[in-house]
Parts: structure tokens; sequence; C-alpha cells
């Protein structure tokens, strides 16, 4: 976070850890503390330098830990601050760091704090959040009388009302998690107390969680309806994305935090709606408010009116969005790099093929196209195995709060679950015959929202992790809060771990590539062939040394039409995904057309050329 040793971050890769989904060391079904200390050596093998480790605080787990009634322990359904203290010594005995996250835009609502506050109006903690009597001329409580039309991100209405006092408080996620009101210089050095109680612990860093939506503006307008997917309300994201007052709290934060701390520190912003303009303000290292940001725009690129609703994947889409943020923080701030997390699918299953015959080939792929943009790239818990997305038979095999609720709405025909015309999802469970898709209020078959959930549920990060062929796939000695993806006969860790084209082998040696080459951290990007269907092809350079990063995101052959091409297919290959032994361009079988090309790429395959740059 200070200036000239910013950049350990650059050549630096993250490992994210989601504890309750990764070991189980006490046999009750859920990842703890003990059991991530008994797999560091994994990690550590893996070659990754960061961890961090999503929300183990003491939370009432309504949304999964993201609702923290006690900022400065342990849950104990993870263990204790004892095993916190050994987890992190450990963690910096083999030369790793580890950061938290800090979820500080709300709390739970069985926080001190909140508990304090829904005491009554005039508790001395009463604006540590948004309280806000009912809409001028309506009757608290009587439906309508929120303060404002905001959605909540998990269904239904942003405000909730509080009888006991009449009015109504803000919570842009689930009604157990009311949003602090920063506008209240208490909450603020609060916060910061906090951060600085887990720094001096020796922590080193932070993932703030929705970070950009602590700033709201105060006035609290009404957001336009019919922009939130068919539920009537009205979208207030113009009134909290990013808000007035952002970056004067960032840079308070800094301030009060980070300043003068001469340990290496990393500190990411988790932003959704964020924009490369915005984001390069907050990158911006002489401004000193976050390293990097985690942006959504890849991340939504199959979201049709809501997630749940996902549109057909283009390559082009997406080359357009990473293209855009590259060239925007090339020269000042700095990118995050991520296709997974807990909130999101699997990739795999996303924009490559989890089929048996080309899961390896498409997560190699997407590992390697992902990890040689310039940014820090982020491995989520099982990415590095090429982990699937979970089978989910019914909505009983869900536990996400997000699912859950939108499940619930939909099929009371609220909100845009109510398939739309044309939706792929009702098309596909109605047999192709769009019968269900009668357009909103009309009550949809829960096939077709299940189908959605399948597809885009947050749950299908969190099934467990796959360590061996075993019961319970080696996550525990008991039956998992949450099922086992049945392809962990196959997809593991044990399988992987010694086996050189594995999906497991391909991270270590894309980890490596960055820690052994700064042209992968420093080096420039330029994207080529932005408009190839099937291609994403890119040049890193650094001084003369140049590489050419290539993939091909189908199943079918396809041939690489760059000028010069000739020179490139001659030129060293430092890493492919296909068996190393397997020769290039002696092709088994009949060619294809594809074949005849100079450079050509087969099914889901990605290459990583090296040559010393032609004089310009
Ligand atoms: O996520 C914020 C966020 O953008 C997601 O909730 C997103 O809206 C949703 O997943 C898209 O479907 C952060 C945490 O990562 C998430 O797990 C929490 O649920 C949320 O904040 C509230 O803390
Ligand atoms: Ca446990």
């Amino acid at each position: 976070m200070s200036s000239s040793r910013a950049t350990w971050w650059q050549s630096a890769v993250v490992y994210q850890i989601y504890p309750r989904s990764f070991c189980d060391a006490n046999g009750d079904g859920i990842g703890d503390l003990p059991g991530i200390l008994a797999r560091l050596d994994y990690l550590r093998h893996l070659g990754v330098d960061v961890l961090w480790l999503s929300p183990m605080f003491p939370s009432p787990q309504d949304d999964a830990g993201y609702d923290i009634s006690n900022y400065t322990d342990v849950d104990p359904v993870f263990g204790s601050l004892a095993d916190f203290d050994l987890l992190l010594a450990e963690v910096h005995r083999r030369g790793m760091k580890l950061v938290l996250d800090l979820v500080v835009n709300h709390t739970s609502d069985e926080h001190p704090w909140f508990e304090a506050s829904r005491r009554g109006r005039h508790d001395p903690q009463r604006d540590w959040y948004w309280w806000r009597g009912p809409r001028a001329g309506m009757a608290a409580g009587a439906p309508g009388a929120e303060p404002t039309n905001w959605a909540s991100a998990f269904s239904g209405s942003a405000w909730q009302f509080d009888e006991a006092s009449g009015e109504y408080y803000l919570h842009l996620f689930s009604r157990k998690q009311p949003d602090l009101n920063w506008e209240n210089p208490q909450v603020r050095s609060a916060v910061y107390r906090m951060m600085r109680w887990w720094l001096d612990r020796g922590v080193d860093g932070f993932r703030m969680d929705v970070i950009n939506m602590i700033s709201k503006d105060p006035r609290l307008p009404d957001g336009i309806v019919g922009s939130v997917g068919s539920s009537g309300f009205g979208d207030g994201s113009p009134f909290y994305i990013c808000g007035p007052r952002i970056h004067e709290f960032l840079q308070e934060m800094y301030a009060q935090v980070f300043a003068g701390r001469d340990a290496q520190l990393l500190t990411v912003g988790e932003m959704p709606g964020v924009t490369v303009e915005q984001a390069r303000l907050f990158t911006d290292p002489d401004r000193h408010e976050v390293d990097m940001v985690f942006q959504f725009e890849h991340v939504q690129i199959d979201h049709g009116i809501d997630k749940f609703h996902p549109t057909a994947f283009r390559l082009v889409d997406l080359k357009a969005s990473f293209g855009r943020w590259q060239a925007g923080l090339a020269e000042v701030g700095w990118n995050s790099l991520y296709w997974n997390n807990h909130d999101q699918p699997r990739v795999v299953s996303r924009f490559g093929d989890d089929s048996d015959r080309y899961r390896v080939r498409s997560a190699t792929l997407l590992g390697t196209v992902l990890h040689l943009h310039r940014g820090t790239p982020y491995v989520y818990q099982g990415e590095e195995l090429g982990m699937t997305n979970g089978v989910f038979g019914s909505i009983a095999d869900f536990r996400d709060i997000e699912s859950l609720n939108y499940y619930a709405a939909a099929l009371a025909g609220e909100g845009s679950g109510a398939p739309q015309p044309g939706d792929p999802l009702a098309d596909e469970t109605a047999g192709g015959t769009a019968v269900t898709a009668a357009g909103p209020g009309r009550q949809p078959d829960d096939s077709t929202v299940l189908a959605a959930l399948r597809r885009m549920s947050r749950d299908n990060a969190r099934t467990p992790m796959q360590w061996t062929a075993g019961p319970h796939a080696g996550f525990s000695s008991a039956e998992p809060w949450i099922g086992v993806n049945p392809n962990h006969r196959t997809v593991n860790a044990e399988a992987e771990y010694a086996d050189p084209d594995s999906v497991y082998s391909h991270y270590r040696r894309l980890i490596a590539l960055r820690h052994s080459h700064p042209v992968v951290a420093r080096g420039s990007f330029t994207m080529l062939l932005p408009d190839h269907e099937q291609v994403y092809a890119f040049l890193r350079q650094l001084d003369a040394e140049q590489w050419l990063v290539l993939g091909n995101f189908s199943a079918a052959d396809v041939a690489v039409p760059l000028p010069d091409a000739a020179d490139w297919a001659s030129a060293e290959l430092l890493l492919g995904n296909y068996p190393t032994g397997e020769a290039i361009g002696s092709p088994p079988d009949a060619p294809a057309p594809a074949r005849s090309a100079e450079l050509w790429l087969r099914a889901w395959e990605c290459r990583v050329y090296r040559r010393t740059a032609p004089p310009a």
C-alpha cells in the first residue's frame, strides 16, 4: 500500500478460501480454521503468495458469514482466536500472507451496534444505521410505505419495518444485514479501530466487501422502476454505488489505518458497478485509496434482465471488456484478475466446457488466458482443480440466501423470477415451447427457476473442496453442510497433485511463470484479433521480450490469422495445455482446413510463445 514497495502484489497470486467449504477438521460437516491449517502445504506447493479468507467471524450465518455480529473474534463453528493466531503464524512461516474479509457496509442485525440502534429512536447509536419514517402521506407498515422504492440484492424491498419504533431500517442485502451509516464519524472510527486491531495482530490486509456502497446519497431518492428486472422496485444503485463521499471515506480509512505501517499490505475493494474511470481513481497509488478493485463486467457478461435469466456467452464481448480494463489501467492503477469467487458459478462450466472430454483443456485454457493478463490473479478454491458447477436436484439442495429468496419470489410471481418471453431457460425447461414464458406475475413452474439456479446460483461455488475420491471427497468425515459434487471421484486434489497433465499442475506452472518472468507482472498488454469469435489472442511485452498468448474458446480447430503467424509458429513455446509429448502440427487424422494454417489451435487449446520483439 506504500509507494516504492507497492509493486509486490503485482507479481503475487492470491488464493481465496471459503472456510465453510474448504476442509473440515472436527467432523461436523463444516469447514474450519484447523482444516485450513492442515492444507497449508498443499497451498504452498501450488505456489500462491496470499490467502484471502472469506468471513470466519461470529455470525448468525444468514448470508454465510457476510452478516457479522462480532468483528474481533472467530465464530465457534470455525474455531477460536487461538486457532486463527496459529493459522496466521503458520501461513507466515511458509512465506505466504493472509488477508481478511472486511464487511463493513453492513453488520448483522445481531451485532451489539444494531441491537443498541434498534432500542429506540433516541438511542445514542440510533444514527449508526439508516432509519427513516414511512413515505410521506403513507401509514407506517403499509405496502409501499417504505422510505424509498429500492430493491434488496436478495429480492424484496431494501427496507425493513420496525414495529416498535414505527420506522424502517435500510438493508441493501438481507433483512439481517442492516447497512451502517458511514455519514456518522463514530461509525467510521469504530471500523478503523477494528481494522487496526487485526493489522496489529499480524494480518496482511483486507478484501473489502461491497466497499463502494458505503456512501449513500443522504437525500435517499427513489430509483427508476423497471430496471431491476421486473420487480416493480426501483434501482437505487445510482444513489449508493460510488456515492458522493466514497473517495473521502477511503482516503480517510487509509490515513487512519494503513498510513505509516511498513508492513507489506494488500487491499482490494469489491466494487459492483464500478467503471474503468472510477477504478483508475480508486487504484491510483498517489490517491491512497485501495491497491485494486474487483469489477463485475466480465461476470455479468451473460446476465439477461438479471443473473437468473442468463444469455449466451460471446467471446468478443468478453474480450471487449477485458481489453477496456487492460487499456484503462495501463498507465495508472491496477487490475485484479478473477473468473471465480464464492458468488460466481464455476468458470469451466460457464465459459468453458465441463464435459469429461474437454474439462481439463478448457479449465487450463481459462486459467492461462486470465493469469497472463496484466493484473493480480485470484484463484478461488477448487479452480486449480478444474472443479465444475454442483449437482442440485431440488430446491432442498440449495443453501444460499440469494438463491432461496429468488426461488420464493419467483414462485410467488414477484420480481423478475417469472420467465420472460424468449427466455432461454423457459424454453429449455418447457421442452422448447415457451408456454411458461407468460411474463411477469404468472407463476413459473419451479423447473424453470431451478434450471436458472443450477446454472447461476452462488452455491455452485460453495460445494465442498474435492480433496480425494473418497467419502465426502475427503472434505469431512461427516455429511457436509451442502452436497459434494459426485465427480469428485475423478476431479480431486489427490489425483491431480502428481499428474503433470492435470489442471493443478498447469496452475502451478502458470503461477511459477508469474514469479520468474517480470514480463508477466509488468509487461504491456496488447489485445489482438478482438473480433474473432473463437480465438483469444494478446501480446505481453517488456523491453525486447515479447510473449504471444493464444486460446481457442471452442471445440473446433481454428486457424490463428496473425500477420506474423509463421514467425510465431517457429518461436519458443513456453506453455501449452495439450500433452507435452504430442507434437504440434503433426495431425493424426485427415487435415482440417484450419490445420493448413501456419498457426492453428485444437479444441480448447492454449499456447504461450516467446520471442525477442522484431525491431520496430
Ligand atoms: O457480494 C456483493 C455482490 O455484489 C453480490 O452479492 C452480488 O450481488 C451477487 O452475488 C450477485 O449475484 C458481497 C459478497 O461477496 C457476497 O457474498 C455477500 O452476499 C454480499 O456482498 C453482501 O455482503
Ligand atoms: Ca468443522
